[in-house]
């Protein structure tokens, strides 16, 4: 049986920055305007004040210092705070579908391949842009992709699971060449009128070509070795929006129709998953963390990645941001199911042949998903 390789990578990365300091400006702003709105309530005691935003609080909690979006204005907008999309005519193209062929078209490049070479879809992110058809049709449509696509989700693991299902379909049989894409707008559900969320997430989209070591014409090309995913239910990452909203007679825009967490709690329960998932995958496979040349962890928090890289190194050389842990999230923010594949994409340069790496995802469900590969 042959191997089965990643031979191809891309990233769409959106035309806008937003910076701490420009963010942190318009949420003041923000406040000051609901605070002036609601002063006799606020006054009377019937309402709390809402409290400023700070860059150094940004910084120094998260590690993030900027982010991407695909559109500024409506977000720095303090009487609106969430990005302005046109509504697209059924016969164009939609956004989701737009940014993921980007980033699969640079993959395709790298791979050496063409849409018609590919026969399976997997469009894998945090969230849908619609119900049906699925974004993966639209996706194998516009590259002229044959086989079938689908979508799936699973918060931030979605590009992991993905991995593992395209891996298998490879193996399997199935599918000899498959794109995976993780188009993810996180701009339009994250709830940015949130103090304690409003810096966390930015846009982006990834691409992966999986195919058979035998068909991979690539210069560069990684095995994967295994694939583990655990999930472990959990509310403290969720975001009730869905199509049983309106039948429920609830307010659209509640609170509760767009991200929200419990950081703390989410901050103490994954780091120990994420690290035992990552040792017990190595384990499986008769590997041990010190014989991994890099680890592409998930995006979310520079001290979950400093804690999680420390449990498993244990050394004090293993900082979350060196080489062997690659950060991207301070330019990129948490970009969902994206960032350990950004990782992955922009920071797999001066390994050698035989070379260990992990690709590791952890967040929402709570899910992680790690894949353990070998440069060829
Ligand atoms: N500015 C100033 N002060 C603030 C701010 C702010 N913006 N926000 C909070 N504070 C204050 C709080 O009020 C609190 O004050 P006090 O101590 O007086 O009560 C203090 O700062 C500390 O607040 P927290 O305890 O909330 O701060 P933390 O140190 O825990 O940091 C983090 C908050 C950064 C959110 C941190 O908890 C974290 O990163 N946790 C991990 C979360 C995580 O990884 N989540 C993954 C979610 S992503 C995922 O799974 C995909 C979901 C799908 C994508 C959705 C796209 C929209």
């Amino acid at each position: 049986m042959s191997a089965v390789v990643i031979s191809g990578t891309g990233l769409y990365r959106p035309p806008h920055t937003i910076s701490n300091a420009e963010l942190v400006e318009a949420f003041n702003r923000y406040v000051d305007l609901e605070n002036a709105r609601h002063a006799e309530a606020i006054a009377a005691g019937e309402r709390p004040a809402l409290a400023h935003s700070s860059v150094e609080f940004i910084e120094k909690a998260s590690g993030i210092k900027q982010r991407y979006v695909i559109e500024k204005s409506g977000v720095l907008d303090p009487a609106r705070m969430y990005p302005r999309f046109a509504e697209r005519p059924d016969e164009q193209l939609s956004l989701m579908a737009e940014i993921a062929v980007e980033a699969a078209q640079q993959a395709l490049k790298q791979a050496g391949k063409t849409g018609a070479d590919v026969d399976a879809v997997l469009c894998a992110a945090a969230n849908m842009q619609r119900a049906y058809p699925a974004m993966a049709i639209e996706i194998q449509q516009a590259l002229g992709a044959g086989g079938y696509g689908f979508d799936m989700n699973v918060a931030c693991s979605s590009a992991t699971f993905a991995l593992e299902q395209a891996v298998n379909a490879v193996r399997a049989g199935t599918a000899r060449c498959v794109l995976v894409v993780n188009p993810e707008i996180t701009s339009a559900h994250l709830e940015w009128k949130d103090r304690d969320c409003h810096f966390i997430f930015g846009d982006v989209c990834t691409a992966l070509i999986v195919e058979r070591a035998d068909t991979a014409t690539a210069a560069e090309t990684w095995e994967v070795l295994g694939t583990k995913l655990a999930t472990q239910f959990s509310s403290n990452i969720r975001n009730n929006f869905g199509f049983m909203n309106r039948a429920e007679d609830g307010d659209p825009l509640a609170r509760d129709k767009t991200f929200r967490q419990e950081g703390r709690k989410v901050f103490k329960e994954v780091v120990p998953l994420a690290a035992t998932h990552i040792e017990q995958h190595l384990d499986m496979l008769g590997l041990s963390p010190a014989q991994v040349s890099r680890f592409w962890l998930h995006q979310a928090n520079l001290g979950m990645n400093q804690l999680v890289i420390k449990k498993l190194l244990g050394s004090e050389q293993a900082e979350a941001g060196s080489e062997v842990a690659p950060l991207i999230l301070d330019e990129y923010a948490n970009t969902a199911s994206a960032g350990s594949i950004i990782a992955f994409h922009a920071h797999r340069q001066g390994l050698h042949t035989d070379d260990l790496g992990v690709i590791c995802s952890f967040g929402a469900g709570y899910s992680i998903g790690s894949v353990v590969v070998r440069k060829r």
